[in-house]
């Protein structure tokens, strides 16, 4: 009986340490309003696994980052709509103010590899982020832009990444 219990605690114990270590993103595309599926992030020895279950996509190369703020609403800039500008930008708790690669120190915390969508228009392809942990996710959001990321500020922006596209927020 004793062992019986002992095994139940560990079990439950193992269960609970497995649960905290996904998060599972709902992602909802900016213009139709509708879900095209989800993401999951998982602690590993190696930093925060991404792993998307995303359609509907064009295919190639789509810029990903974690977002500062844990909202997918638009907002109004001088009469012009930002689709989910409210996520506010690149997450970047060092205030670098710079864009780059995953792997680097000097730029925004929250720039991830892009998602490579296939010919069907699915993504399903796993990204790591060796920088981040589980934590750093928690109140942000999750965003796919209509283009690709060079990783660098020239010519554009925060790797000429363009609109945003598909939107999820992190609330766990
Ligand atoms: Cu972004
Ligand atoms: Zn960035």
């Amino acid at each position: 009986m004793v062992t019986f219990l002992l095994s139940f605690c560990l079990f439950l114990i193992s269960f609970n340490v497995n649960a905290t270590d996904l998060i599972k993103i709902d992602m909802k595309d900016l213009n139709s309003g509708k879900s095209i599926g989800y993401i999951t992030a998982q602690q590993s020895q190696y930093g925060v696994v991404f792993t998307p279950h995303l359609s509907d996509l064009s295919t190639g190369l789509h810029g990903f980052h974690l977002h500062e703020n844990p909202s997918c609403e638009e907002t109004k800039e001088g009469g012009r709509t930002i689709e989910a500008g409210a996520a506010g930008g690149h997450y970047d708790p060092m205030l670098t103010g710079k864009h780059g690669y995953s792997w680097t120190t000097d730029n925004h915390l929250g720039d991830l590899p892009p998602l490579y969508v296939d010919t069907y228009g699915d993504a399903t392809e796993p990204v790591l982020a060796p920088r981040l942990k589980l934590a750093d996710l928690v109140d942000r959001s999750l965003m796919v832009h209509a283009g690709g990321d060079n990783h660098a500020d020239h010519p554009h922006q925060h790797g000429g990444s363009g609109a945003r596209l598909v939107c999820g927020v992190i609330t766990k």
